[in-house]
């Protein structure tokens, strides 16, 4: 078994050099001085107890209509389906906690973003993981970078290459740092390990290994969408919710409050989390850090518009009526009934040409205590779907 950053040579052939295999401990620190909170080694054998979960998931319906890693489980567990060959991945995490922006005062009610989405995190993250493939690129080997791709599962490769442990909230605690990070990595066919068994990595930790009784996740999610200590419940997860196609389920719309993209509740309420913040407070906001949305404004913006300013977050099938749908909810959530945009917003939408978008802005009217809103109505104008 190798020793810890100790490089392994390739059998070279005798007609071509030598391929040097980069210490694991030179990848660390290229990755580490790219940016990455953490990087970790482990071997590309197949995620065999995670396509086991994912395919019992979705057989209890607990995955909804989601597709990503879900739709062809024997793919995104199998390294190998990426990089034919694969002999290693190189995990890295990177950090995206950061201050909150000032609130601009002068468009309320607005709609909170979830932290993962206050700028592209997933940019930076692939140029850290860029520098350690180029790294083994250079000595000839293969390597190719994914992260939140439909092709691995970033949370049980970081886990096996011990990053971390897994949360009773699902997420990949980062040790000693909690879980607001995003997560990645480089398939080679660089034999790094020798094998996933030789892992010079340090042991992953077991499932909820730092959760100990807590169970604050669990109690704090507004939909009671973990039905169990690492189990979501995707049909429920407002991240999930904001992002699926067709309407926003009645029975869920109260508790999406002001949110119009992701949910970040059981991070926020995770005392892991509170106490990687207390002993390394958070770097300050970059400018264009986008905590929250104008929501009369978002919902006032053209196609174009809203596509130019929210395009890299997923929207089913790219349509901004999604966006609309979001913002809609949240209006009615936290919006003035006497207030002269937010009126004027709800009249335009319910006098507009979207079934779902009318439905939505009826919801938001008699939320607001504004079913006169809801029963005139302009002249011409297809009638509302009831609502409860
Ligand atoms: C589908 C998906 C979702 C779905 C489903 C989430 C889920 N929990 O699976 C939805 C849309 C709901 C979602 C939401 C979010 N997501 Co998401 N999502 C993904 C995606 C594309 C695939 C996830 C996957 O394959 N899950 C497979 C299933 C089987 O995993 P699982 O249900 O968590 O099960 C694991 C654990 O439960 C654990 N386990 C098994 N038994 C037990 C027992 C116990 C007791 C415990 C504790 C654990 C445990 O092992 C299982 C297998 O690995 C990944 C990107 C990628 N390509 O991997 C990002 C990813 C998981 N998401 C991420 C983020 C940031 C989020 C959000 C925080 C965004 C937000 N703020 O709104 C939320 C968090 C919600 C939550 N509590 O999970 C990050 C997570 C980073 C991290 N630190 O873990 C990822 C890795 C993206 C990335 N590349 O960084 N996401
Ligand atoms: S992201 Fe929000 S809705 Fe989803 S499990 Fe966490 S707290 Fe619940
Ligand atoms: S809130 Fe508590 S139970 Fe949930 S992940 Fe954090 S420590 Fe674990």
């Amino acid at each position: 078994m190798p020793a810890w950053g100790v490089p392994l040579t390739d059998t070279p052939a005798t007609d071509r050099p030598a391929r040097r295999v980069p210490s694991i401990g030179e990848l660390r620190a290229l990755g580490m001085g790219a940016g990455l909170s953490a990087v970790g080694v482990t071997g590309a054998d197949p995620f065999d107890d995670t396509r086991r979960t994912i395919v019992d998931r979705r057989a209890a319906g607990l995955a909804g209509d989601m597709q990503f890693t879900y739709r062809d489980p024997e793919r995104s567990t199998d390294p190998g389906r990426i990089l034919p060959g694969a002999r290693s991945l190189v995990v890295g995490a990177l950090g995206y906690l950061r201050d909150r922006p000032d609130p601009d005062p002068s468009a309320v009610p607005r709609g909170q973003v979830a932290r993962y989405s206050w700028r592209d995190e997933y940019t930076p993250l692939r140029h850290a993981l860029d520098t350690v493939a180029v790294r083994l690129r250079d000595e000839g080997w293969r390597a190719t970078v994914v992260c939140d791709q439909n092709g691995l599962v970033d949370k049980a490769a970081a886990h096996r290459a011990g990053l971390g442990w897994f949360g009773k909230n699902t997420l990949l605690m980062v040790d000693g740092q909690g879980s607001w990070f995003v997560l990645g990595s480089v398939v080679t066919d660089a034999p790094l390990t020798g094998g996933s068994t030789e892992d010079p990595a340090p042991p992953p930790q077991g499932h909820a290994a730092g959760c100990g009784s807590c169970t604050r996740c669990l109690t704090a999610c507004p939909t009671g969408a973990l039905v169990a200590p690492g189990v979501l419940d995707a049909r429920r997860c407002l991240a999930w919710v904001v992002q699926a196609e067709g309407s926003i389920p009645l029975e869920l719309r109260a508790a999406m409050g002001d949110r119009i993209y992701g949910c970040d509740e059981c991070q926020q309420v995770c005392p892991i989390n509170r106490r990687a913040v207390r002993a390394r407070p958070p770097a300050p906001a970059v400018p264009g850090d986008q905590a929250t949305v104008d929501l009369v404004g978002l919902l006032g913006s053209t196609d174009e518009e809203l596509l130019a300013a929210h395009g890299r977050w997923y929207i089913p099938g790219r349509e901004p009526r999604y966006l609309r749908r979001n913002a809609l909810v949240a209006l009615g959530n936290t919006g003035d009934g006497a207030d002269g945009r937010t009126v004027g917003a709800l009249r335009r939408a319910l006098a507009g040409r979207d079934g779902m978008l009318r439905e939505h802005a009826a919801w938001a009217a008699r939320r607001l205590g504004r079913p006169d809103l809801v029963e005139v109505g302009p002249v011409g104008v297809a009638p509302v779907g009831v609502v409860a």
